[in-house]
């Protein structure tokens, strides 16, 4: 479908049809359609942009990559056809690994993920030749290279089951979720509260000017950094923005 650039609901509309010509080319699945809906109304009441608190946690999650002896990025359906190309770019700069892991398992689905990824010329892991211990939904099906023995892992748009897992195993988890209130985004070690095809583009940003930094530096921004405040501050800024909405709607009312 032809979405008119003039639409003014444009950037939300070029985002369902990658996520519908997903569903028909078996890269999402079925239920990606609902995680799609629940973040896009997430990003609606966050007012559709990058606050202060996603930049400071997409800083704090690159220091983190690029601190890292083995980052991977794991990479669903949904976030391969909103940000495949980005996540590849990304992992480049940091020196991540990318792995396909899904919640709604196929190997077919595996292969068709890792083939759309490697059209971004990265290398993608995909072997499934692993488990991870104490998880029993298929998020337990990594490859050995990857996600096993990771130290870090950035996990987007994930269902909730996994995070506590990859912190029991030792791992810190960094999440992009637009809903701060998910399971995962309160366990994680880094919470992006933003949506993904904004994130990861900051992200990229991020990494190009901290890769010059010192060890030291990238610490300190990692030091500093306190999600719970980053968790806080998101719940605010909803609250913050629907009562801005809704004293607009009475002075409205006035007229
Ligand atoms: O490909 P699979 O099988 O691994 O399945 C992927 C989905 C996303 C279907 C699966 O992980 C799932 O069911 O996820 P949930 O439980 O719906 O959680 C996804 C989270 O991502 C929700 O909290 C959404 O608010 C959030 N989300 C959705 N779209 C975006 C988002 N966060 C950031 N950017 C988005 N575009």
């Amino acid at each position: 479908m032809t979405i008119p650039r003039s639409h003014p609901r444009y950037q939300s509309l070029v985002q369902r049809e990658k996520i519908v010509e997903g569903i028909k080319n078996g890269i999402v699945a079925l239920q990606g359609l609902i995680a799609h809906g629940r973040g896009e109304a997430f990003d609606y009441i966050l007012g559709e942009k990058s606050h202060r608190f996603a930049l400071e946690a997409e800083k704090a999650a690159v220091a983190t990559m690029l601190l890292a002896k083995h980052p991977v990025i794991s990479v669903n359906g949904n976030s391969a056809v909103l940000a495949g190309k980005e996540l590849c770019e990304l992992s480049k700069i940091v020196n991540a690994k990318v792995e396909v892991n899904i919640f709604h398992f196929s190997y077919e689905r595996i292969q068709k993920i890792k083939s759309f990824l490697e059209k971004f010329g990265c290398e993608v892991l995909a072997a499934c030749d692993a488990e991870l211990a104490g998880l029993e939904s298929s998020r337990r099906i990594v490859d050995s290279r990857g996600i096993l023995i990771a130290d870090v892992v950035l996990v987007p748009l994930e269902d909730g089951d996994r995070c506590e897992i990859l912190k029991k195993h030792g791992k810190k988890v960094i999440a992009i979720d637009l809903n701060p209130l998910s399971r995962t985004a309160r366990m994680a070690d880094i919470t992006i509260v933003d949506n993904i095809v904004r994130a990861v583009p900051n992200m990229i940003n991020f990494a190009r000017e901290l890769k010059n930094f010192d060890r030291s530096e990238l610490e300190e921004i990692v030091r500093s950094f306190d999600n719970r405040k980053v968790l806080a501050e998101a719940v605010k800024a909803i609250k913050e923005y629907l009562e801005e909405v809704a004293s607009k709607f009475k002075i409205d009312q006035k007229f």
